[in-house]
């Protein structure tokens, strides 16, 4: 019965075949290429086979070219989510207080870079309290003062030369002093819309205008070389109020917050957010009145000695950065939160 069996097998495998072949045919036929007769059907189903090894190989073919672009792919796909992280990871920075020094507590300030041998150049706003001056950083003693008119806001102060630079606030007119006896002695106007901070990288001239942007000024023609923009995971930063150059990096008081953007040149992209919170409240706590908002970094380069200090603030803090990236307190959504608006 065995072989009764695979004799039958042998013959349902030969009709199956010849079934194959006749649906073949009938389908070449039906394709109308056929009706021509047997023998030139048959020759469409040995060309076919011919052509088995061809498709074998082009199957083969896609498929290596399958494996190969998803490895690449694959490769691809690590390289840029390491470069993602990279570009993902801002740093979040706290602060202790290492020195506090006497500031004058009538000075809206609005402009602060230090200049060596222990003394800050400052400017001041408010319509008729505006002013430039020289200040010693150890006393707060104002050491030469110049009051600006009546009918202008001073703001952002910067140094270029043995001149001083200073903008001020909705005007696009800035006013230049010679920096030993603060004399005025020219003028120049901006491309910003408005006048908030100056800074300089040493080859620009840096301004915000308390918008997102910060313009690189030429610092002869006070013609704009290039806008960036600042943004922070694609989110525009408004609100960049008083400068410093500190390294590679544009840093940033954000108006009417207690954070400090850090910020890339480059591309406008924070780099790090220093956060104040609790400076401002500890000169309230303290008894002070009539605290105004955090305003004012200034950078002494030989000593890497950071300040800061505020509106009508008492004291300028010298401050020492606390990295927070990792805490597990750090959340990015509530450092948005409250450096955002
Ligand atoms: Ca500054």
């Amino acid at each position: 019965m065995g072989a009764v069996k695979s004799r039958s097998k042998k013959r349902e495998g030969a009709a199956s075949v010849a079934a194959r072949r006749a649906v073949d045919v009938g389908g070449v036929a039906a394709m109308g290429k056929g009706g021509k007769g047997r023998g030139s059907n048959l020759s469409v189903t040995a060309v076919s086979d011919t052509f088995l090894p061809v498709r074998v190989a082009l199957v083969c073919l896609i498929l290596f070219v399958g494996v190969a672009a998803a490895f690449l792919y694959s490769r691809g796909r690590v390289s840029f989510l390491s470069l993602e992280k990279v570009d993902k990871t801002i740093h979040v920075y706290g602060y202790e207080i290492v020195h506090e020094f006497p500031h004058d507590p009538t000075a809206f300030t609005q402009g602060l870079f230090y200049d060596g041998n222990e003394t800050f150049y400052e400017s001041t706003g408010l319509y008729g309290k505006s002013s430039v001056r020289k200040v010693d950083v150890t006393t707060g003693k104002v050491l030469q003062n110049r009051w600006m008119h009546n009918s202008v806001f001073g703001e952002g102060l910067t140094l270029w030369d043995s001149r001083l630079l200073q903008v001020s606030w909705r005007t696009t007119k800035g006013i230049i002093y010679d920096k030993s006896t603060l004399t005025p002695v020219g003028s120049f106007d901006h491309p910003m819309r408005d006048g908030w901070g100056l800074t300089t990288d040493g080859e620009h001239i840096i301004g915000s205008d308390g918008t997102a942007n910060l313009y690189f000024m030429d610092p002869s023609t006070f013609k704009e070389v290039r806008i960036i923009t600042v943004q922070d995971e694609g989110q525009s930063v408004t609100r960049l109020n008083e400068l410093e150059y500190i390294g590679n990096e544009i840093w940033s008081n954000v108006f009417m917050t207690e954070c400090i953007a850090r910020i890339s040149p480059k591309d406008g992209k924070v780099i790090g957010w220093l956060l104040m919170h609790g400076l401002r409240r500890s000169l309230l706590d303290a008894g002070f009145k009539r605290i105004d908002v955090l305003n004012g970094i200034a950078w002494d380069n030989m000593t890497a000695r950071l300040f800061v200090t505020g509106k009508l603030w008492p004291k300028v803090f010298e401050i020492r950065m606390i990295d927070q990236t990792s805490d597990p307190d750090t959340n990015m959504e509530k450092v948005r939160k409250s450096c955002i608006r």
